[in-house]
């Protein structure tokens, strides 16, 4: 059998599918796609394995499921191991319902948007136009990606808007808000996990969801008793061996972000430096 997952480590929706295959105990092989400012993931042989050049994507003898949520519905499927799927119908409905909700929460343009203070935001402006530079490129020499690639140009123009309008992205703090309030809830019926008593796909997206929060430094959203069946539940999850297993992020590493901009950065740094060692020689030559 053979199970490639196309991911990067701190992505989000890599996570959802890392941690699926951890948790059905699946044998795979991770392919690293860097989404940093080298965009591998726009590259044309990954544009035709993802239309929508993004990660994570998941090759199973063959077949290619894009989309996480897909992604996990397929491998608890088609995997041997624990099922992670309620059999009773009430409450698979209910595990359906809370990964629609998640899945539709925009986690991109919050995760933007609520870092687009100060310092970054010329940096996150820039990211966006060297997104848009790449993506033409390869539009250009690929005509038949053309579709793909502009697609793709539409998508990052309605991310900037969105993460970039602070009333849209107050409204997605509020959003991230009511989701706490809502689990909150569902865990007052006094069950260890959000839909009862087995642990489900649901629970693989709070403990992905709940990281990113911490990573954001919101864990005052749910800590000191501000909602404690949460900050239980957080601490549940944390103590499963997937958490360590499927490298769960809740802090930026500097040493991987190094290694993720390197291939970017060190080529441009290599020119400069010959530029300004070439002109520091030219003017030492000329006005000895
Ligand atoms: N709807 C997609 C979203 C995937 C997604 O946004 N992936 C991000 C990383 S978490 C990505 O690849 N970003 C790179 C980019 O957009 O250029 C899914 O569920 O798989």
């Amino acid at each position: 059998m053979s199970v490639t997952l196309y991911e990067t480590g701190p992505s989000f929706y890599s996570h959802l599918a890392r941690l699926t295959l951890v948790e059905k105990g699946a044998d795979w092989q991770s392919q690293n796609i860097n989404i940093g400012p080298v965009m591998e993931n726009f590259e044309p042989w990954y544009m035709r394995i993802h239309p929508a050049g993004v990660v994570p994507a998941l090759e199973h003898n063959g077949t290619i499921v894009t989309e996480a949520i897909h992604i996990m519905r397929y491998v608890d499927q088609n995997f041997d191991g624990p099922s992670l799927t309620p059999e009773d119908p009430a409450l698979r409905e209910k595990m359906d319902e809370w990964l629609e909700r998640m899945n539709a929460f925009p986690t991109r343009e919050f995760s933007y948007g609520v870092q687009g203070i100060a310092l970054l935001k010329p940096l996150m402006k820039r990211s966006y136009d060297l997104r848009r530079k790449v993506l033409r490129k390869h539009r250009d020499k690929n005509p038949d990606l053309a579709e793909r690639y502009n697609a793709r140009l539409q998508d990052i123009d309605s991310w900037q808007k969105v993460s970039t309008s602070p009333e849209q992205v107050e409204a997605l703090r509020q959003k991230a808000q009511a989701i706490l309030d809502d689990m909150e809830a569902e865990l007052a019926h006094g069950k260890p996990w959000l839909v009862g008593e087995s642990f489900t796909l649901a629970d693989i997206w709070m403990m992905t969801y709940l990281s990113r929060l911490k990573q954001f430094g919101m864990t005052h959203w749910w800590e000191n008793g501000k909602r404690p069946l949460v900050d239980a539940y957080y601490q549940r999850l944390q103590a499963r061996p997937s958490f360590v297993k499927g490298d769960v992020w809740v802090g930026i590493r500097p040493g991987y972000m190094f290694k993720m901009l390197a291939p970017f950065v060190l080529p441009r740094l290599t020119v400069l430096l010959l530029l300004v060692g070439g002109l520091s020689y030219g003017v030492w030559w000329l006005f000895p």
